[in-house]
């Protein structure tokens, strides 16, 4: 075993260049050439590779560091005999160290005339291949100066860009993002160039390979860091990699995360990065990840898949299912087409997104209401002069509210990894309307009485029936109650309203024969269906939940403990 110090290699002209991300640690065991800290300039960002293979023994630098040639990054236990690397010639080829303006190549093929068109190419980048083009910067009609960058190109190890080799105005271009290109690959022509840039010396001039003579691109870039979103106008060009945003945008993250995220078909644009500047770490293409497959986020393909599928346009394709049964149905009979009302569209996509990713389940239960509905009918008698009906929904409303703060998990979200309790009491109920169903909801019903939900349910219940309802009449609602008693049936399944975790759905209630130890006893009763979130609630919360519910149903004077 040897102990061999790890250093930056030559990164050409590049000085004090800050680390931004550490990619291993004390204990790893790591490949030779494998990437060991990002760093980052304001031209470019790059990957330092390892020299050597080994165990990582300790890392010197941390985020922030500004590391120049030479500056040791870590101690690498390493089998056998080493021999001593020389500080500016690693055994291995360095990442990509792109060299400054002044040492920028021109296009190694020849320049046309500088008054006419000129073709702009893809400069000496050294030993780099096939590099994928990961942003075009300029459009058709741009005038650009000469080292203004054209292009964002990125290996595995290291992004830079592309700088003209001429000024001029842009006539056309001849690459898109996900194309690959090389050395002497046209990328641009432009009109009434003023020549050469005076810093752009000819093929080879000043070109400094990295020491071990492989892999040192000899990029200039004179524009802002390559990793930073730059707000160049970008072509009308498909991107063909997923983690680039259509417009060309490019997020701020290293080589090693994009390529990461590239990998898990993770559209970068889409995270939020946690690192200064906004820049996205690996950490953050994880969490997204996890968020997207625990089911608490969703990539904008998804979100713009859904409402298809809702509505039997997807093809189901995204859920890698068959297609949608495609039937000419007017060959069976007489038919006739309308199209689905808006309110329809759009809580069927609700609706779809909340069966599809939540794994619902539902516990059912009965109440005895016997005493409650005696109570009911006579308030109702009392209050007849005064037109104050109150319906058996109010009083479910309030006794839900109760168990709701015995058992707070279902009153909360999801969000994320976290869950989030809320101390307040929304309570929202399914109305159906003629043009489809509605949820509004009675705010801080734990604050309200039983006279005042029914008023308020009432009068909600009138404006969704008139299409009245305002958005913030269905906002924030923390559990729902879905009540078909009204209509008849038994049990159902009532599909939660995502943020919230549950929901209860009543049925009609009927006189049934119970067993009070001693004999059958006529009592009526009301079947309860609750729907929970399983990544949430487990089926003996449930159990209890519904259990409260039909004690305080059974005898409201529970509501008061
Ligand atoms: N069992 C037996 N009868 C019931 C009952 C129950 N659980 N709940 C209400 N009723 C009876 C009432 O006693 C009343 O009868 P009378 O007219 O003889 O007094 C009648 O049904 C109407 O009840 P109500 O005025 O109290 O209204 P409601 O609370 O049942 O309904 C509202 C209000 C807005 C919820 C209702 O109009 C509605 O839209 N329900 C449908 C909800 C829905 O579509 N859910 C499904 C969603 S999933 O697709």
């Amino acid at each position: 075993m040897a102990l061999v110090d790890v250093k930056v290699p030559d990164i050409g002209d590049f000085k004090d260049v800050a680390v931004i991300e550490v990619l291993v640690k004390a204990g790893d065991v790591i490949r030779a050439e494998q990437s060991l800290v990002t760093v980052e300039s304001d031209k470019a960002s790059m990957e330092i590779p390892s020299s050597h293979a080994g165990t990582v023994k300790s890392v010197a630098v941390k985020v922030g560091d500004k590391l120049n040639e030479g500056h040791v990054v870590l101690q690498l236990e390493v089998a056998g005999a080493v021999a001593a690397a020389p500080a500016a010639a690693p055994a291995v080829a360095p990442v990509a160290a792109p060299a400054p303006a002044a040492a920028a190549p021109v296009a190694a093929a020849p320049v046309p005339s500088a008054s006419g068109p000129v073709q702009v190419r893809v400069p000496d980048i050294g030993d780099f291949k096939d590099i994928a083009v990961i942003e075009v910067m300029v459009k058709v009609g741009d005038t650009v100066k000469a080292e203004q960058s054209l292009i964002t190109v990125e290996s595995d190890k290291a992004s830079m860009e592309i700088p003209s080799s001429h000024a001029g105005v842009v006539a056309s271009i001849s690459v898109k993002v996900g194309d690959r290109v090389n050395q002497g690959d046209v990328l641009v022509v432009l009109q009434g160039a003023a020549g050469a840039s005076a810093t752009a010396p000819a093929a080879g001039a000043e070109a400094k390979p990295a020491a071990s003579g492989v892999s040192a691109p000899q990029a200039a870039t004179n524009s802002v860091a390559a990793t930073a979103a730059t707000p160049a106008a970008a072509p009308a060009a498909a991107p063909h990699d997923p983690t680039v945003p259509p417009t060309g945008k490019l997020p701020h993250a290293s080589p090693a995360v994009r390529k990461f995220a590239r990998e898990l078909g993770v559209p970068l644009a889409e995270v939020k990065g946690s690192a200064s500047k906004g820049r996205i770490t690996l950490d953050d293409v994880q969490a997204f990840t996890r968020s997207v497959m625990a089911g608490t986020a969703q990539t904008a393909a998804q979100a713009a898949q859904a409402p298809k599928a809702a509505t039997g346009s997807g093809d189901g394709a995204a859920l890698g299912l068959l297609p949608w049964p495609k039937v000419d149905f007017a060959k069976f009979g007489p038919v006739t087409r309308k199209p689905m009302a808006r309110i329809k569209k759009i809580s069927g996509a609700n609706l779809h997104r909340n069966w599809v990713m939540i794994p619902h389940v539902t516990n059912h239960d009965d109440a005895d209401i016997t005493e409650l509905e005696a109570f009911r009918v006579a308030l109702n008698a009392e209050n007849a002069k005064a037109g104050i009906k109150l319906t058996m929904l109010a009083f479910l409303i309030k006794a839900s509210v109760s168990v709701l703060k015995k058992y707070p998990e279902f009153n909360a979200s999801l969000d994320g990894d976290e869950l989030v309790y809320k101390d307040y009491w929304h309570i929202g109920f399914a109305a159906d309307t003629p043009n489809g169903l509605m949820v509004p909801v009675i705010k801080n019903a734990d604050q309200k009485g039983i006279f005042a939900i029914s008023k308020e349910m009432g009068e909600l219940a009138a404006k969704a029936r008139e299409g009245k309802l305002s958005p913030a009449d269905m906002q924030g609602a923390t559990f729902s109650i879905s009540s078909l008693g009204g209509i008849g049936g038994r049990y159902f399944s009532p599909i939660i309203n995502a943020p919230e975790v549950a929901i209860l759905g009543v049925s009609k209630s009927s006189t049934q024969p119970v067993w009070d130890g001693q004999a059958f006893q006529p009592r009526l009763m009301l079947p309860m269906s609750l729907s929970w979130d399983h990544r949430v609630i487990d089926g003996a919360s449930a159990a209890r939940f519904n259990a409260a519910l039909g004690q305080i149903l059974a005898d409201f004077r529970r509501v008061l403990l």
